[in-house]
C-alpha cells in the first residue's frame, strides 16, 4: 500500500454480492474475484457493503426503517436479527481477505453511528483513520442505527460513504466507486425509445432531468436506485468525484482503483 492521505471509497453493491431474490445467498466467486481485484489494486481505501439478500429481507419483514412500531410483533428482536444478519454476511468479506493474508478490520456501522433525530452522528472516525494510518483495509457496512431519541432505523452503505465524506478528516477522498450489475446509469434513447444509452459522465446537477432506463427493481429497503442518487448528489456537492461501475466485469474494480479507462457512469459536481 502506498502512505498518501488520498484515499477511495468503494461500495460493494448488496445485490452484487448476494443474490438479492434468494435470501441469506452469497455470489462467492463474485465476491472472490471483487476481493482479490482490490488486494492487486494495493491503494488506501475503505470499502463500504450493501446489504443484498442479508440485510434488506429482515429489514422489511420487521419494518425497521419506520423506526419503533409496538404494534409490530418481535420488532426489537428483528432489529437485533437484521444486525446479526449483516454481521454474518460481513464476517464473509472479512475472512475471504484474511484468507489472502490481506489485513481488514470490520468496523460495525451500528457502533460507530448514531442518529440524533434526522442527524447521524459520529465520534469514531478516528479508529477509520488510524486503522488506514496502520494499513489495514477498514470495511463498514449498512447496518441498523439507533437513535437517541428511543428508536431506531437503517443506515445504508450509501448514507455511510457520505457521513465518511463529511468527516474523515486526515484522509482525502479522491473518488467514490459505486459497483453495481450495470455498467452505470442508462439514459432512454430520446429517438429509439427502444434503445438505452449509458452516460458516461454528467454533472450531480443534471441527475434530476435524466429520462432513467427502468431496469428493474428487486426489495430494497433503502430507496434502490432513486435512494442512491439522492446520494451521490451530495456526495459530488462534497466535491467528490462518484464513478459507477459494473463489478461483474472482469477487472473493472481494479481498473477503476488504478484510475485506468473503463465503460462507466462518471458523476462530477
Ligand atoms: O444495501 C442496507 O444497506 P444498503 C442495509 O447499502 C440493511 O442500502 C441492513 C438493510
Amino acid at each position: 500500500m502506498n502512505n498518501n492521505k488520498e484515499i477511495i471509497l468503494l461500495k460493494l453493491g448488496g445485490s452484487l454480492l448476494t443474490d438479492k431474490i434468494k435470501p441469506f445467498s452469497i455470489r462467492e466467486d463474485v465476491v472472490k474475484k471483487a476481493v482479490q481485484q482490490v488486494i492487486d489494486a494495493n491503494i488506501k481505501l475503505i470499502i463500504i457493503h450493501g446489504g443484498g439478500s442479508f440485510g434488506h429481507p429482515h429489514a422489511k419483514k420487521y419494518s425497521i426503517t419506520k423506526g419503533l412500531d409496538q404494534s409490530i410483533p418481535d420488532q426489537i428482536f428483528g432489529l437485533a436479527e437484521t444486525h446479526q444478519s449483516m454481521n454474518k454476511f460481513n464476517s464473509y468479506l472479512i475472512n475471504s481477505f484474511l484468507e489472502k493474508k490481506y489485513p481488514v478490520l470490520s468496523i460495525q456501522s451500528s457502533s460507530i453511528f448514531i442518529k440524533d433525530s434526522s442527524d447521524i452522528l459520529t465520534h469514531s472516525i478516528d479508529i477509520i483513520e488510524t486503522a488506514l494510518d496502520l494499513n489495514m483495509l477498514p470495511i463498514l457496512y449498512g447496518d441498523i442505527i439507533l437513535d437517541k431519541i428511543g428508536s431506531f432505523s437503517i443506515i445504508s452503505g450509501d448514507q455511510i460513504i457520505l457521513e465518511l465524506g463529511k468527516n474523515l478528516k486526515k484522509y482525502i477522498i479522491s473518488k467514490v466507486i459505486f459497483t453495481m450489475e450495470i455498467d452505470g446509469l442508462y439514459i432512454i434513447d430520446e429517438i429509439d425509445p427502444d434503445n438505452n444509452v449509458l452516460v458516461e459522465q454528467c454533472k450531480a446537477g443534471e441527475l434530476d432531468n435524466l429520462k432513467l432506463a427502468n431496469l428493474g427493481h428487486k426489495i430494497d429497503v433503502t430507496g434502490g436506485i432513486k435512494g442512491k442518487l439522492e446520494a451521490i448528489k451530495k456526495i459530488c456537492d462534497l466535491n467528490i468525484p462518484v464513478q459507477l461501475i459494473n463489478g461483474l466485469e472482469d477487472k473493472n474494480i481494479f481498473k477503476s482503483l488504478k484510475g485506468q479507462k473503463i465503460k462507466s457512469s462518471l458523476i462530477i459536481k
